[in-house]
């Protein structure tokens, strides 16, 4: 019987012969699995997938304790992690260099980067990770790399204005799309077992000094690149100190700021959370076994009256002020 594969399969089974590392292996199978349709005809290949499958998630349990240094692992710090990815040269450390005091290299030849370093960014007061990588070029891009945008919550797709536009976009994109990592109608945020899969984008266009003027016209209406983007300029400063609030922006989070019962709130050190939580979901961040004993709240901020009650399920707005009372 035909297997009758789908073009999504096929997509998925490139991935996997694209991916460097067992991790993207194994989630480029996954995806196969999940995306083959599920007839007589596909019997024997679902079997051989899940073989490999096995195979591959062995030999992680047997490396797991000698498991080498991923340098391509970022550990998250702050409320969301942003990752710069683009061909060499393109400017992504001097966008690094201009916002945080991250010790990045900035070269006037390619590769200077080799390792992702990340820096911090401050959007008034909220810590933004801004991560500064490697290049990617069509021919190469470094076994594990694709772990680093895998690990983040935005991608930052930087587009050098003074060169060839369009191939920029098309290496990125190519990537990108060939490991799965835009949302895009196909490919949700998070997979069948609530892993994150993929990931928002948008475009940072550099060198607008020296770019010809309809250069940055030409990105935006570019039909592969769907994203929000903007122009900037590393040397004169046009639009570096933009950045951070876009980043808070397309992070999609929202501040709450606590205050204990009789004293004031705590405006200094906000907690972050995703856009579209609720009193609950805060109770839950500041202590999970505390937020059971959650009676109730009281709010200040936006669309209620200062200190009015409010139910576990109300949905919170950037810059709340939430006085939580347990029983
Ligand atoms: N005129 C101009 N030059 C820039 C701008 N941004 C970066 N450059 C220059 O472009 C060159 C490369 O910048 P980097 O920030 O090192 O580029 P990169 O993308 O990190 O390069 P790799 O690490 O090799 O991938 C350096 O000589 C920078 O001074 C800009 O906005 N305007
Ligand atoms: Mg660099």
């Amino acid at each position: 019987m035909p297997a009758n594969l789908t073009p999504e399969y096929f997509k998925a089974e490139k991935w996997f012969r694209s991916a460097g590392t067992n991790d993207e292996k194994i989630l480029a199978l996954e995806h196969m699995l999940r995306v083959m349709p599920k007839h007589k005809g596909t019997d024997h290949l679902r079997a051989d997938l899940r073989r490999k499958l096995s195979k591959l998630r062995d030999t992680d349990a047997q490396k797991g304790r000698a498991r080498h240094v991923d340098v391509f692992h970022v550990p998250r710090s702050g409320s969301g992690q942003v990752s710069l990815l683009g061909m060499p040269n393109c400017g992504k450390s001097s966008i690094v260099a201009a916002l945080t005091n991250a010790k990045v290299n900035v070269a006037d030849f390619p590769f200077a980067t080799t390792a992702p370093v990340p820096g911090m960014v401050l959007f008034e007061d909220v810590q933004i990770q801004l991560v500064d990588s490697p290049p990617i070029t069509a021919a190469y891009v470094a076994p594990g790399q694709v772990g680093t945008y895998r690990n983040c919550d935005l991608i930052g797709i930087v587009i050098d204005l003074s060169a060839d536009a369009q191939e920029q976009i098309g290496v990125c994109l190519d990537f990108l799309e060939s490991r799965n990592l835009l949302i895009t109608g196909e490919t949700p945020a998070v997979d069948g077992q609530g892993n994150a899969l993929a990931k928002k984008a948008f475009c940072i266009c550099t060198k607008s000094d020296i770019a010809r003027p309809e250069a940055f016209e030409a990105v935006k209406n570019s039909p592969r690149l769907p994203f929000e983007s903007v122009q900037v300029s590393t040397e004169t400063g046009t639009g570096i100190q933009e950045l951070p609030a876009l980043f808070f922006k397309l992070l999609d989070i929202i501040r709450i700021y606590a205050k204990p019962p009789g004293k004031p709130a705590d405006m200094k050190d906000p907690f972050t959370l995703p856009a579209g939580s609720t009193v609950m979901d805060l109770a839950m961040a500041i202590h999970r076994q505390l937020a059971e004993k959650l009676r109730f709240a009281r709010i200040w901020g936006t669309g209620v009256y200062d200190g009015q009650n409010t139910q576990r399920n109300h949905v919170l707005n950037d810059k709340d002020i939430i006085e939580l009372h347990f029983s």
